[in-house]
């Protein structure tokens, strides 16, 4: 396939998953309950649909699709998967925008949740996602095999938690100096962690899924850490040379806050080379799959040159 070939059908492929992603998560967040919940109060429930539906480019259900389809697993169950991690995403954007973490006014171009609602709901909202996402990475129709179901579930809790996504936030608050003197920042370590280990998440799901070999599971590892390096500095780089508009939130939060960040650390052409390094990190880590490993090689190539 050449490379222009590959990055249509990988628009194609976005596109359709956002679609069949948003129609998934509309059903799940509706107002029927599920055996054993007892009520959903309305206005909970309006706060998560209004961070979850409507916007975003479900970059990380695309994973969890495309990694799947690696090994032939049907994309229903992916597309579950893939919401349980969307789920968790949105509920780290919410919280993340709070007064106690960014304080952002905007998100996906349109106002935080908790400028819509308030701190409270926003808060709520985020816990209900990602207790959410919980309840549907178990799902019966995940996986016949509740081994699988387990593997997968703690996984997810694991990029999440402390020794993920939660504990790269508490990495980054530090650096800032939230809690008294700033604290050095490893960087990479601590992208790796906040932003990386979801992405990372969405690439190993399909192997986990598909109950892959050993070195095809290594091959999504390394492809995804590679990714979600990529994903970071592009966003470092957005922050710096970005446009609020085509973004959807403000530029210079990262120096306004005084921020180490890739670019500060590597520069601006230092960074750009380093994206260079990793899609070719992220292209030689697919190579076992050969031609089914296309359009995962053109999700990293967007990644690296996104503008939004
Ligand atoms: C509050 C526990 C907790 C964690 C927050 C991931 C995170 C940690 C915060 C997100 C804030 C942020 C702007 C991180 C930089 C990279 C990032 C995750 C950008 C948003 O992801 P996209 O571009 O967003 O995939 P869309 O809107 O397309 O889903």
């Amino acid at each position: 396939m050449t490379t222009g070939t590959a990055i249509s059908a990988f628009a194609k492929r976005l596109d359709q998953t956002a679609e069949d992603t948003e129609a998934l998560l509309g059903k799940l967040l509706s107002d029927a309950l599920l055996p054993d919940e007892i009520a959903r109060p309305k206005r909970l429930i309006e706060a998560m649909r209004y961070s979850s539906l409507d916007g975003g480019k479900r970059l990380r259900p695309f994973l969890v699709v495309e990694s799947s389809a690696v090994f032939g697993v049907p994309r229903e169950a992916a597309l579950l998967a893939g919401a349980a991690l969307e789920c968790i995403h949105c509920y780290s954007l919410i919280h993340d925008d709070l007064p106690a973490m960014d304080n952002s006014d905007l998100r996906r171009g349109r106002p935080t949740l908790h400028k819509v609602y308030d701190d409270a709901t926003a808060i709520l909202a985020g816990d209900a996602l990602l207790t959410l996402a919980f309840d549907i990475i178990t799902h019966d129709e995940i996986h016949s095999d509740a081994n699988v179901r387990l593997l997968l579930t703690r996984a997810l809790a694991r990029a999440s938690g402390v020794g993920g996504m939660a504990g790269g936030q508490m990495l980054d608050l530090a650096g800032e100096g939230r809690f008294g003197d700033r604290e050095p920042v490893d960087v990479a370590r601590l992208q790796q962690m906040k932003t990386g280990a979801l992405l990372r998440y969405g690439c190993i799901a399909g192997a986990i899924l598909g109950q892959s070999s050993q070195k095809q599971y290594q091959a999504l590892d390394d492809y995804g850490r590679a990714l979600g390096e990529a994903f970071q500095i592009a966003d470092d780089l957005l922050d710096v040379e970005g446009d609020a508009a085509a973004l959807g939130k403000q530029t210079g939060q990262d120096a306004a806050l005084g921020k180490t960040t890739f670019v500060t650390q590597l520069g601006i052409d230092g960074a750009k080379q380093r994206v260079r390094d990793l899609l070719a990190r992220a292209d030689s880590a697919l190579s076992i799959f050969g031609a089914k490993g296309d359009v995962l090689r053109a999700a990293a190539r967007f990644v690296s040159e996104r503008n939004s």
